[in-house]
């Protein structure tokens, strides 16, 4: 079994689909064991993004973050990244295949709606970034 992080960003929240992208999860398996709504603080957005800092786009993608809640979670199944990832879509909605989250729900590259680890070793960093243990109930 394996966990990833995901979270559903505030063009999510603030369109009140954060269930019918959970549905999406659910029913792909994925199970939600932990999962919390939050408003990231700028600073902790630019830390959670900060592989990013060089990125022209990267001061409008911290200002999105923390424009509204986010609901950040953790998911777990086997091969809970790369499943993820898969049913995510590509960053670009325009570009993400049919029944994706971001082909379903997206609104742009930047307003793309979830968050997913991209690797293992990143999602046990990015987990540990939002959760503490007694958070999780796997
Ligand atoms: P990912 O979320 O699919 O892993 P990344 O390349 O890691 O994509 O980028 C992180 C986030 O930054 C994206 O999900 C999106 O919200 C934003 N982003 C990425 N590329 C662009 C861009 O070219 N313009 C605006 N925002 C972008
Ligand atoms: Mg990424």
């Amino acid at each position: 079994m394996e966990r990833t992080l995901s979270i559903i960003k505030p063009d999510a929240t603030k369109r009140n689909i954060t269930g019918k992208i959970n549905k999406i999860i659910e029913d792909n398996n994925l199970n939600i064991i932990a999962q919390k709504r939050i408003q990231l603080k700028e600073d902790t957005a630019e830390k959670f993004y900060s592989v990013h800092k060089n990125q022209s786009f990267f001061q409008d993608l911290i200002d999105f973050m923390i424009s509204a809640p986010v609901v950040v979670q953790v998911l777990e199944s086997e091969n809970a990244v790369s499943k993820y990832r898969d049913i995510m879509g590509s960053t670009n909605p325009t570009e993400a295949e049919e029944g994706t989250i971001r082909n379903e729900v997206a609104l742009s590259i930047q307003e793309n709606s979830v968050h997913g680890s991209d690797s293992l070793e990143n999602a046990k960093i990015e987990i540990d970034f939002f959760f503490t243990k007694d958070e999780i109930v796997g």
